[in-house]
C-alpha cells in the first residue's frame, strides 16, 4: 500500500517550520535564518520513499502584520492550510506559549484537518516536564491535534517518531510528483531564495526585512554554466551602500555563498551576476508584490 498526501506546516514565524522539512528531507530545499519571517511564499517540499510520498508545505509564519508584505504573507499562510490531507502545527519548546501560538491554534482548527502538534527545538530545553504541559494547553486550544511529537531539527532527535506518525495519518494514494522531484518551485525561485538567505544571514537590523531578491535572466551558457543575473531589492539609498558595501566586498561576499549553494543545489556550474536597486516601499506596494513575491491571489482578495 502506498501512502501520499499534502501536510501543511503552520507556526508562528522562527520556530523552525522551514529547519524541520530540510531535516527529514535530509537536504537543504527551502531557506533557513534565526531572523523572523525568512520564509514568504509557499513551497511544496517533495519527500519521496519506496512506501510513501509526503508533500510539505512550507509557508510564512502567521504574525500580525505591519505592512502589505506581511498581510500577504500571512494570507499565503492560512490559504496553505486549505485542501491538504495534514497539518503540522509546530512551537518552539525554548520559549512559553504565547498569544501568537493561540492564533495559529485558532487557524489550523478552522481549517478542519487533522494536526500534529509539533514541539521543536527540545535541545534547548532543561525541563522537559513542561512537554505535557505544553501538549495538554495545545489540545485544548485546538482538538483536532491527533498526535504530538517532540523533536529537535537541529540534532535530529525523534524526527523518525514523526515520519512515522504524519505516515501512519495519511491517506493511502498515489505519486503527486515524479521520484526525483524535490521542490515545485523552478530555479529562479530557488536562486532568489538562496541569494536572500545569504544577505538574512550576513546583514543586519533593518536590512533583512527590506530586501527582496528578483531573478531578471535565466540563461545557459557555453561549457555548460548557468548564467542567473539578479536584482537585490532594497528600500533606500544608504540601504544599497550597505548591501555593496565597501569597495564591494559585501556584495562579493553574498555572491560567492549564494553561488556555491546554488550549485551544490543544482549540480552545475553557475555564473551569477547581482545587482542592486532601490524600490522605494516595496514592501507596502501592490505592484511590486505581485511582480517581486510574487503575490497574486493574495492581492486580489
Ligand atoms: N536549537 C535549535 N534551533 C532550531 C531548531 N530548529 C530550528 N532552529 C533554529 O530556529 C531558527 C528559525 O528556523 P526557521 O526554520 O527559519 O524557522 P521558520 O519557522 O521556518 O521561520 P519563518 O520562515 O520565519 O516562519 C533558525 O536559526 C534555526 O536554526 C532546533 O530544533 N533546535
Ligand atoms: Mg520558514
Amino acid at each position: 500500500m502506498f501512502k501520499s498526501g499534502f501536510v501543511a506546516l503552520a507556526g508562528k514565524p522562527n520556530v523552525g517550520k522551514s529547519t524541520l522539512i530540510n531535516a527529514i528531507m535530509a537536504k537543504k530545499v527551502t531557506i533557513v535564518s534565526e531572523k523572523p519571517q525568512t520564509t514568504r511564499n509557499r513551497i511544496n517540499c517533495i519527500y519521496t520513499t519506496d512506501n510513501f510520498q509526503i508533500v510539505f508545505v512550507d509557508a510564512p509564519g502567521i504574525h500580525k502584520p505591519f505592512h502589505k508584505l506581511g498581510e500577504y504573507m500571512v494570507k499565503v499562510a492560512i490559504r496553505a492550510l486549505n485542501g491538504i490531507d495534514l497539518v503540522m502545527m509546530v512551537v518552539d519548546a525554548s520559549r512559553s506559549l504565547s498569544k501568537a501560538d493561540e492564533y495559529v491554534a485558532k487557524y489550523v482548527l478552522e481549517s478542519k484537518t487533522p494536526a500534529i502538534l509539533v514541539i521543536n527545538k527540545i535541545d534547548l530545553m532543561e525541563d522537559k516536564s513542561v512537554l505535557t504541559l505544553i501538549e495538554e494547553k495545545m489540545k485544548k486550544l485546538c482538538p483536532s491535534i491527533k498526535k504530538s511529537v517532540a523533536v529537535s531539527a537541529l540534532t535530529g532527535e525523534n524526527l523518525d517518531k514523526l515520519i512515522d506518525s504524519v505516515v501512519e495519518l495519511l491517506p493511502e494514494g498515489p505519486k503527486f510528483y515524479p521520484d526525483d522531484m524535490i521542490t515545485d518551485r523552478p530555479i529562479s525561485f530557488i536562486a532568489a531564495e538562496i541569494i536572500r538567505e545569504k544577505i538574512l544571514h550576513l546583514t543586519r537590523e533593518e536590512i533583512p526585512h527590506s530586501v527582496a531578491v528578483l531573478i531578471e535572466d535565466v540563461k545557459e551558457r557555453n561549457n555548460d554554466v548557468l548564467y542567473i543575473r539578479a536584482n537585490i531589492i532594497v528600500e533606500r539609498d544608504s540601504q544599497k551602500g550597505i548591501v555593496i558595501g565597501k569597495d564591494g566586498k559585501m556584495i562579493k561576499q553574498i555572491g560567492t555563498m549564494a553561488r556555491e549553494e546554488i550549485e551544490f543545489f543544482t549540480g552545475r556550474k553557475i555564473f551569477l551576476d547581482l545587482h542592486v536597486k532601490v524600490r522605494k516601499n516595496w514592501r507596502n506596494d501592490d505592484f511590486s508584490l505581485l511582480n517581486i513575491i510574487g503575490f497574486k491571489d493574495e492581492i486580489k482578495e
